[in-house]
C-alpha cells in the first residue's frame, strides 16, 4: 500500500477535529448556564459518567463507554437543549495508596531509579520453590515455578515501576508517586487534556476530584452522608468482607493488589465437641469445653455424619474462641476466626496446644444433628490445611471423597495400621439415607462411585468430577430423607438446618 496515499485521508481529518476543538475551546460552547440561555425547546439534557478512577491514564475502555454519553449530548445540542455535562475524577479509596505503597516498596528493595533481576535471575529463583501436594506435603524431589505459572496465566505480573514507565514518565517523575497525593495532583490534568482531545462536550469548569484534597466535594459528601444519617438511612453493622490486616480496613476487589475477584466464601462450621477425659497432650484443655469446627457447604446433611477427617501430618492448635470454648482448627483458620469476632482476644488467636493431625485420630465426638451419638476422628489423605478449618466433617452417604476414604479404612487393614485407627472407631459402615436426588438415588455418593469405578481416595480427579455431579444436583433437585424436614426440598431446607447446626 502506497504509505503517504493512505494517511492524507486520515491526516485531513486530523485536521478538521483540531479545527473544529479550537473553534470549541475559543467560543466556549459548551459551557452551560442553566439561568441564561432558556431552553429553545424547553428541553434539558444532563448527563453524568461514573468518575473514572485516577490510578492511571484513561484506556479505550472509558472511551468506548464515554462515547455513549459524548453521542447522546452531541444529539440534545444539535436539537438546542440545554445541555449540562460536568465530569469528575476518582481519587477515593485504597487503589491509589496501594499502587503507592507498592512503588515505594519496590524502590526500598531495588534502588531508585530501582534495577530489578534480570528475567533469568527470576527463574532460577522460581524453580528453587519445592512443590507441595494437595495435602499439604512437600514434595523433595519436584520443584515448580510459581512466578512463571502466574505469569502464563496472566500475561506476568509487572513492577509498579514499569507501569508508570510505560505511561512515558522519567525516572525522577515516577519517584514522587511514592506519595499517593502526587496522584491526585498529576493525573487528572492528563485525563482532562486527553479527554478534550477525544471531544468531549464537557463543561470544565463544572469539574472535579474527590477526597478531602477538595474542600468543597468533601463538604458536599460530608453534608450528603449526614442528611442520610438523619434519615435513619444509614445504619452501622457488621458485613463479611475481604480485609486487610496490614491496612486495617476492608479490601474491595479493585482495592487489592492480587486476588481482584476473590469472594468471602460462606462455610458453615460445625462443632463437633470432643468428649472427655482428654488424651494426655491435651490435658491442660480439661474443663473447657472442646471442639473440632469442621468447615461445611451442606448443613443439610448433618444427619449423616459418621466421623470427623483430619490430615495425620497436618498442623493444628486448640484456639481459644471465649472463656470457656477451644476450637482445634489450623492457625490459618484460628486467624481467620479472630477477624469474626470468634476469638478470645479481638482480632489474635491464642493457642493453648499445638497438636497435629495424628493426635486427634482417634477422638471421640458428639456432632450436632448427627444420627450416631458418638464419633471418631479419622485420617484423610484430600484433607487440604489451606481450606476452611482443615478440619471436614464426614457424610458417606452425599459426598464422594467421604465415602471414599471410610471405603479405603474399612477394606485396607494396613492403611488403619499405619494411623493407629481401631476398627470399632469406624462405624459399623452402614450409613443412612439423608438425601433423595431423582438421578442417583438415596445414596449418591455411593451410585456416582460405582458409576466411575473410583477405586480409592487417591483418585482425585475422578471423585471431583463426581462431586461436581452429585454437588449441584443434590442442591437442586435432592428432596430430604432424613430429620426433621423429611419430604422437603433441599433448597429449602437448607437454611433451616443451618441454623440449627452451627
Ligand atoms: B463438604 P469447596 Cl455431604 N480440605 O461437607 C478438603 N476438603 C474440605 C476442607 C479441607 N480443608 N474443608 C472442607 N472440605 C470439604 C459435607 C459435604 C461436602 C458433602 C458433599 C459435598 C461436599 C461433608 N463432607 O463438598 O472446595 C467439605 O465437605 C463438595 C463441594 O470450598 C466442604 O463441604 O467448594 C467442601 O469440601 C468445601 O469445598
Amino acid at each position: 500500500m502506497d504509505g503517504a496515499k493512505s494517511t492524507a485521508r486520515r491526516d485531513k481529518l486530523l485536521e478538521i477535529e483540531s479545527y473544529a476543538q479550537t473553534l470549541w475551546e475559543e467560543g466556549d460552547v459548551f459551557k452551560e448556564e442553566s439561568f441564561e440561555k432558556p431552553p429553545k425547546l424547553g428541553e434539558k439534557f444532563f448527563g453524568n459518567f461514573p468518575y473514572p478512577y485516577m490510578n492511571g491514564l484513561l484506556h479505550l475502555g472509558h472511551a468506548f463507554s464515554l462515547s455513549k454519553l459524548e453521542f447522546a449530548a452531541a444529539y440534545h445540542r444539535l436539537r438546542g437543549a440545554n445541555v449540562l455535562l460536568p465530569f469528575g475524577f476518582h481519587c477515593t479509596g485504597m487503589p491509589i495508596k496501594a499502587s503507592a505503597d507498592k512503588l515505594a516498596r519496590e524502590i526500598e528493595r531495588f534502588g531508585n531509579p530501582p534495577v530489578f533481576p534480570s528475567k533469568e535471575d527470576q527463574i532460577i529463583n522460581e524453580v528453587q520453590e519445592p512443590v507441595v501436594d494437595a495435602s499439604g506435603k512437600t514434595e523433595p524431589e519436584k520443584f515448580k515455578s510459581k512466578k512463571s505459572k502466574a505469569a502464563s496465566k496472566s500475561g506476568g505480573e509487572k513492577y509498579q515501576w514499569e507501569i508508570m514507565k510505560e505511561y512515558g514518565l522519567s525516572d525522577a517523575e515516577i519517584s514522587k508517586f511514592q506519595d499517593p497525593s502526587h496522584w491526585l495532583i498529576y493525573f487528572p490534568p492528563v485525563a482532562k487534556e486527553d479527554l478534550k482531545a477525544f471531544g468531549l462536550g464537557c463543561d470544565w469548569r463544572r469539574s472535579f476530584i474527590t477526597t478531602d484534597m477538595n474542600p468543597y466535594y468533601d463538604s458536599f459528601v460530608r453534608w450528603q452522608i449526614g442528611k442520610l444519617k438523619e434519615m435513619g438511612k444509614i445504619v452501622k453493622d457488621l458485613r463479611y468482607a475481604i480485609y486487610s490486616p496490614l491496612d486495617g480496613q476492608p479490601c474491595a476487589d479493585h482495592d487489592r493488589a492480587s486476588g481482584e475477584g476473590v469472594l468471602p466464601q460462606d462455610y458453615t462450621l460445625i462443632k463437633m465437641e470432643v468428649v472427655s477425659p482428654f488424651p494426655a497432650k491435651m490435658g491442660a484443655l480439661e474443663g473447657k469445653r472442646v471442639f473440632l469446627a469442621a468447615a461445611t457447604l451442606r448443613p443439610e446433611t448433618m444427619y449423616g455424619q459418621t466421623n470427623a477427617w483430619v490430615l495425620a501430618e497436618g498442623k493444628y492448635g486448640a484456639y481459644e474462641i471465649n472463656e470457656t470454648d477451644v476450637f482445634i482448627v489450623t492457625e490459618r483458620a484460628a486467624l481467620n476466626l479472630a477477624y469474626q469476632n470468634l476469638s478470645r482476644v479481638p482480632e489474635k488467636p491464642t493457642c493453648l496446644v499445638e497438636l497435629i493431625g495424628q493426635d486427634l485420630i482417634g477422638l471421640p465426638l458428639r456432632s450436632p444433628l448427627s444420627f450416631n451419638e458418638i464419633i471418631f476422628t479419622l485420617p484423610m489423605m484430600n484433607v487440604l490445611t489451606d481450606k476452611g478449618t482443615g478440619i471436614v466433617t464426614s457424610v458417606p452417604s452425599d459426598s464422594p471423597d467421604d465415602y471414599m476414604t471410610m471405603n479405603d479404612l474399612k477394606t485396607k487393614i494396613a492403611l488403619r495400621d499405619k494411623f493407629g485407627v481401631k476398627a470399632e472407631w469406624i462405624m459399623p459402615f452402614e450409613f443412612v439415607p439423608i438425601i433423595n436426588i431423582p438421578e442417583f438415588g438415596d445414596k449418591s455418593a455411593e451410585k456416582v462411585c460405582m458409576d466411575l469405578k473410583i477405586k480409592s481416595q487417591n483418585e482425585k480427579e475422578k471423585l471431583a468430577e463426581a462431586k461436581r455431579l452429585t454437588y449441584l444436583k443434590g442442591f437442586t433437585e435432592g428432596t430430604m430423607l432424613a430429620g426433621e424436614f423429611t419430604g422437603m426440598r433441599v433448597q429449602d431446607a437448607k437454611p433451616l438446618i443451618r441454623s440449627q447446626a452451627s
